[in-house]
């Protein structure tokens, strides 16, 4: 058995931003010209007006101010409402697997890697583009990696439960190092026309180097002493949109439950004991007291979840060193999240410190990675 490392993460964050307050002024525009539209029905009590949406509703309960996208203009037109992307040749590199490349390049060159030490690349993420050829096989290619790769999807807990199922592959020796990305287009599956979510998520893609800690090039890598991933159905973050669609009467019109849908209370209400019983367990397990923790990279969906979370596992408020946000300029990037908190916050730590990546979804899933500096 080989103790394993993560030794280099890479962050591509699109250069295309959208405030709240740009946000707020396209849908409510949409909002005003829905309701211009069906006018007659409201009067007659046949429809419900569509409510307005407001900036201060949405840094109060979420935390967020802003969110990167791929494409922004489409997103904010009133007319358009979603994002627009030029469709790609099949000759041509998709747009995931670029954006896969480039925070990868950054992650293998922190790791002081190259192309031929990896020998699996495994592509993380809440969605893909197609079914096939695998996302992660055509970056594969695009990097000049030998070996095999795979897609898989596990919603927000993607990269927590890829960074397993790397771990467990390089500890048993099947493979020296594996490149993980989580490139999240979740633009693509948000329902910008729905008040109660058009604000939550935010795209970006990163990357993630895991190998055998005796291989270890770079300063400052993280051992990765244990994991767990738990899952339990529900029904309260769901996207019914799939290759199924085109056999059943009704489901290619522009139906809402093609894009994501949640219960956002419940969501809230289920998922934050559902997570620090798994962090607190998982602690136990591996004899180590919260008190011992120098730093939570959570998942970044809700500031008042993250708050939550971190109270319970540390019995008191953590302060903004012990666990940092990026939800404010990034939004709920599904599995990248806890990835990017990891990234920009790891390097400060001394040699030595323990921590926790942990991330929490659609599912429910939730992934608990405990790791220690070297
Ligand atoms: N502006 C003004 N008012 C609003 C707005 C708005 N934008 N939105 C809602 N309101 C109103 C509501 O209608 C409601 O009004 P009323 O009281 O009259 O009914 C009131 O404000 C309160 O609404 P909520 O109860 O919904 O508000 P909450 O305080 O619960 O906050 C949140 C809503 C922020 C969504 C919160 O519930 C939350 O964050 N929950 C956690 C959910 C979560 O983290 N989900 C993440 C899952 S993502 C995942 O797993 C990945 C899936 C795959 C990726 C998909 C990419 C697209």
């Amino acid at each position: 058995m080989h103790k394993v490392a993560i030794t280099g993460t890479g962050i591509f964050t699109p250069e295309e931003v959208i405030t709240n307050a740009e946000l707020v002024a396209s849908y409510n525009e949409y909002a005003l010209r829905q309701n211009a539209l069906h006018a007659a029905a409201i009067e007659a009590g046949e429809r419900e007006p569509m409510p307005m949406s407001s900036e201060e509703f949405i840094l109060k309960a979420s935390g967020i101010e802003q969110r990167h996208v791929m494409s922004k203009f489409g997103i904010v037109d009133a007319g358009i409402m979603h994002p627009v992307l030029p469709e790609r040749a099949e000759d041509e590199l998709s747009i995931m697997a670029e954006i896969s490349v480039k925070a990868a390049d950054e992650a293998l060159k922190k790791a002081g890697l190259i192309a031929g030490d990896i020998d699996a690349v495994i592509c993380a993420a809440s969605n893909h583009e197609r079914a096939y050829p695998a996302i992660a096989i055509e970056v594969q290619q695009a990097l000049g990696i030998k070996g095999f790769a795979f897609d898989m999807n596990v919603a927000c807990s993607s990269a927590t439960f890829g960074i397993q199922l790397a771990a467990d592959m390089v500890r048993t020796g099947s493979v020296r190092a594996v490149l993980m990305v989580n490139p999240e287009i979740t633009s693509g599956h948000q329902e910008w026309r729905d008040r109660d979510c058009h604000f939550i998520f935010g795209d970006v893609c990163t990357a993630v180097v895991i190998q055998r800690a005796e291989d270890v090039k770079a300063a400052g890598a993280y051992e990765v002493l244990s994991t767990r991933c738990i899952t339990e159905f529900s029904n309260n973050i769901r996207n019914n949109n799939g290759f199924l669609r085109r056999t059943r009467e009704g489901h290619m019109a522009d139906r809402r439950d093609m894009q994501f849908h949640q219960e956002g209370r419940k969501v809230f209400k289920h998922v934050v004991p559902m997570v620090a019983d798994l962090m607190l367990g998982h602690l136990a397990d591996e004899n180590i007291e919260p008190s011992e923790l120098a730093r939570l990279w959570l998942h970044q969906a809700n500031k008042g979840m993250n708050d939550m979370i971190g109270q319970k596992v540390l019995g008191r408020e953590p302060s903004r060193e012990e666990q940092p946000n990026v939800l404010q300029d990034y939004a709920n990037t599904s599995s990248a999240g806890s990835i990017i908190a990891f990234s920009k916050y790891s390097d400060d730590l001394p040699s030595g410190s323990l921590g926790v990546i942990c991330s929490f979804g659609a599912g429910y899933s939730a992934g608990s990675v405990i790791v220690r500096r070297m």
